[in-house]
C-alpha cells in the first residue's frame, strides 16, 4: 500500500515537473517577443488593489510612454473594462478556473495585441498569493502588491511570491491608522523574506507614495530601452 502511494506521488511530481518545464520553455519564447519592452507581472491576493494601482499608474505614464495591459481573471472582463477607460490598449484573458496565468495564455493574448512600439506591458495576474509564483510568463520581473488590510504577517506565510519579486507595493496605506498596522514591522519582515525587493508604501486611492513607485518604474523602462539600443 505504501509502495503504491509512493508510486502515485512520484507520478504526480513528474507531471508537475513536466508542466513547469513546458511552461518555462514557452516563457522563454515570450521573452524573445518582449525583448523591446519592459514587461511587469503584477501579482497579489484578490482585492489587494492591482487594478486600482494600474489605473492610477497608466494615467500618470500614458503621455510619456506607449503602454499596453493584459488582464488575467478566472471569469469576467470587468478589469479590462476598467483599464479601457484610461485609453490604454488592453485584452482580457479568462482562465476559466485556473488560479494563475501561464505562458501559453500570454502567448495567445499577445497575438491579439498590437505591441509595436510599446515601452511597457503590464500583466495583471489572477488574484492569488500562491499559484502565480510558480509560473514564468516571460516577464522582466514580478511586482507583488500587499495591502494593509491583509495583515503584516503575510510575507513569511507566503514567501515564494515575495522572494521572486523585484518590488513590493504595500497598498492601502490610507487605512493604516484604522487598521493599526505596524508598517515598520512589515518592512522588517519583507526585508527578511525578500531582501532583493524594493518596497513602496502606496495608496491607489489617494496617490500617496506613487511618485517613488513611478520613478522606479521609469528607471526600469529606461534600463530596458538602453539594452535594446545596445
Ligand atoms: N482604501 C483603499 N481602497 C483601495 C485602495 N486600492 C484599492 N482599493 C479598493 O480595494 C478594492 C479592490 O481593488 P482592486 O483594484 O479591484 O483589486 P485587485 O487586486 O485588482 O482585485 P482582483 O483583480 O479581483 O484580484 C476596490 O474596492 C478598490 O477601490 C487603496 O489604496 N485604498
Ligand atoms: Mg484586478
Amino acid at each position: 500500500m505504501c509502495e503504491g502511494h509512493d508510486h502515485k506521488e512520484q507520478k504526480r511530481v513528474n507531471l508537475a515537473t513536466s508542466v513547469l518545464a513546458a511552461n518555462d520553455s514557452l516563457a522563454q519564447e515570450n521573452r524573445d517577443i518582449f525583448k523591446d519592452m519592459l514587461v511587469v507581472n503584477l501579482v497579489s491576493s484578490p482585492g489587494s488593489g492591482k487594478t486600482s494601482i494600474l489605473e492610477r499608474s497608466l494615467l500618470e505614464l500614458r503621455d510619456e510612454f506607449s503602454l499596453a495591459v493584459i488582464e488575467g481573471d478566472v471569469f469576467t472582463d470587468r478589469d479590462a473594462q476598467r483599464i479601457k477607460k484610461t485609453g490604454v490598449s488592453v485584452i482580457q484573458i479568462n482562465t476559466g478556473g485556473a488560479c494563475h496565468l501561464d505562458a501559453k495564455m500570454i502567448r495567445k493574448g499577445v497575438d491579439q495585441l498590437d505591441l509595436d512600439g510599446v515601452d511597457l506591458l503590464f500583466i495583471e495576474n489572477v488574484g492569488n498569493l500562491v499559484c502565480p509564483a510558480g509560473f514564468d510568463l516571460g516577464e522582466d520581473f514580478k511586482v507583488t502588491v500587499l495591502s494593509t488590510t491583509e495583515g503584516d504577517d503575510k510575507p513569511a506565510k507566503y514567501p515564494a511570491m515575495f522572494k521572486k519579486s523585484a518590488a513590493v507595493l504595500v497598498n492601502k496605506v490610507d487605512l493604516k491608522e484604522a487598521l493599526e498596522i505596524d508598517l515598520k514591522a512589515l518592512d522588517a519582515e519583507l526585508f527578511e523574506v525578500s531582501p532583493q525587493a524594493t518596497v513602496f508604501h502606496v495608496s491607489a486611492k489617494t496617490g500617496e507614495g506613487f511618485a517613488g513607485w513611478l520613478d522606479w518604474l521609469k528607471a526600469e523602462i529606461k534600463k530596458k530601452q538602453a539594452i535594446k539600443l545596445g
